[in-house]
């Protein structure tokens, strides 16, 4: 039997080594996952915007491989989190309005990772229920708190980890960061907002957001690059899904709304300044992680069987493509969206979509209701585009769109990449419509999605409204008008 002394003598000088010189061959890497909130994906100045400044999140794309094709399965806060954590897509998980939680048994990458030795811990945005499907170490819940973010990723060089970091940033309301660094009158206003002087002043606030978010993002790869981890510490950054402003994205599936920016770092592992164009999506995100911690992504019992009685993941484990050996993932990326449950809502609106690497397809389930929430279809932006739409029809066209939509859209990227110009039903997409239209049949019956009736049963998938624990019902809330 080995003495204990100098094998732990060893992995020190070991560990140190490595900190200096890089990872050594077959090293675990510590993971540093970075989640935005609400931010647009093209709202960064390394992805063309000619105003937000985000200096520390440029530098980190310079250093990463840009996954350009990145898909949130879902445009809103709360599924979309666990999907990134179990690598589960919504409606399966049981996970998909807003403020959901997961099936009981689900199990998630604080679980899988911590079976492969890591420790694993949250900043910030939680979202996540319930805690024994999300058994992480909450490091705080303030996102400017670098003291404890450093401390996490610092106390311990004996063991990898796992660091989500997951800022509020710039969620709407948009008070914080620098605001004199915006000027209403001098930004530029993109090409799918309306401009007008109210929507330029809540831009400019988010834009301050952004840096604030920013700032926080250059925190966490300081304390990284300070704790010697620099090289060892495999980093991705997501933008999330889009703003609150209306057609920036938040609770659409436009690509405003479901494509992500995304940049992965790993020194050694992933070559800097590279790009990917493969179609992925955050419920492959975990069992990459997995595959990168030298597991088996295939082995993994999520504990949430899909329709057909598999327990593994919906996500697909990309590491080849990030290492330069692979193109290509997944011919289609899929959304939903569920509106029942989300505060202010008033008819259901649930929609569903698969795209290509050119097409959209889009099907709205309830296109009699009306599309009516929040953010998007109340307050003082959209108020302010309908009193200039009185005056201004394609605008009021614009505006109307927000609140009915056909049952059927279909989208040429390559050619409209700002969605405006719906093609279904028309001879030129025809045959891609119907196979998108088949490709998303095929992935609702695989969830388990029965439409409409999933969209109205939303509710029970709330803890607010879930039973008791001694199996009681709560109190019935008010029902909501289904289909008309
Ligand atoms: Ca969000």
């Amino acid at each position: 039997m080995l003495p204990r002394l100098p094998l732990a003598l060893g992995l020190a000088f070991a560990l140190s080594a490595s900190a200096v010189h890089g990872a050594p061959a077959g090293a675990k890497p510590n993971f540093l996952l970075i989640i935005a909130d609400d931010l647009t994906w093209t709202d960064l100045g390394c992805t063309g915007s000619p105003d937000v400044k985000t200096p520390h999140i440029d530098r980190l794309s310079r250093e990463s491989m840009s996954l350009r094709a990145m898909f949130t399965p879902a445009p809103t806060c709360s599924p979309l989190r666990h999907a990134v954590y179990t690598g589960l897509f919504p409606i399966r998980s049981g996970a998909y309005p807003n403020h959901t939680m997961v099936d009981k048994p689900t199990r998630s990458i604080f679980h899988h990772l911590q079976a492969l030795g890591y420790r694993t811990g949250l900043q910030g945005k939680t979202h996540v229920q319930p805690a024994a499907s999300f058994p992480y170490e909450f490091i705080s819940a303030d996102p400017d708190d670098a003291a404890a973010f450093a401390q996490f990723v610092g106390r311990d060089r004996q063991q990898p980890w796992l660091a989500v970091f997951a800022s509020h940033d710039p969620h709407g309301p948009w008070t914080r960061g620098p605001q004199d660094l915006y000027d209403p009158a001098k930004i530029t206003v993109p090409s799918y907002l309306h401009d007008n002087a109210v929507t330029r002043k809540n831009l400019a606030a988010y834009y301050a957001e952004i840096t604030q978010l920013d700032t926080q993002v250059g925190a966490c790869l300081a304390a990284v690059e300070a704790s010697g981890q620099r090289d060892n510490t495999f980093v991705l950054f997501l933008s999330e899904q889009g703003s609150g402003m209306p057609y920036a994205g938040k609770w659409s599936l436009y690509d405003n709304g479901i494509r992500a920016a995304a940049f992965a770092r790993w020194p050694g592992r992933i070559k800097p300044g590279s790009s990917s164009d493969a179609l992925m999506q955050y419920v492959d995100i975990t069992p990459t992680f997995i595959a990168a911690a030298g597991g088996d992504p295939a082995k993994i019992d999520t504990g949430c069987p899909d329709a057909r009685g598999d327990r593994g993941f919906d996500g697909r484990n990309f590491l080849a493509i990030l290492e330069g050996k692979a193109d290509r993932l997944r011919d289609v990326v899929f959304a939903q969206h569920t509106t029942v449950g989300i505060n202010g809502y008033k008819e259901p609106y649930p929609i569903r979509g698969a795209r290509d690497t050119r097409y959209k397809y889009i099907r709205n389930l309830a296109p009699q209701n009306t599309y009516d929430i929040g953010g998007i279809h109340h307050g003082d932006v959209i108020e302010s585009w309908q009193a200039d739409a009185k005056t201004d029809p394609a605008l009021a066209a614009r505006v109307e769109w927000l609140f009915h939509r056909p049952a059927e859209e279909v989208y040429d990227l390559q050619t409209d990449p700002l969605e405006t110009k719906n093609l279904a039903g028309t001879p030129a997409v025809a045959a891609v419509q119907a196979k998108l239209s088949r490709e998303l049949d095929a992935w609702m019956a695989q969830q388990g999605d029965k439409g409409l009736a999933t969209e109205l049963v939303a509710e029970s998938r709330q803890p607010r409204n879930a039973p008791n624990a001694d199996g009681t019902p709560k109190a019935p809330r008010k029902a909501k008008p289904a289909a008309k």
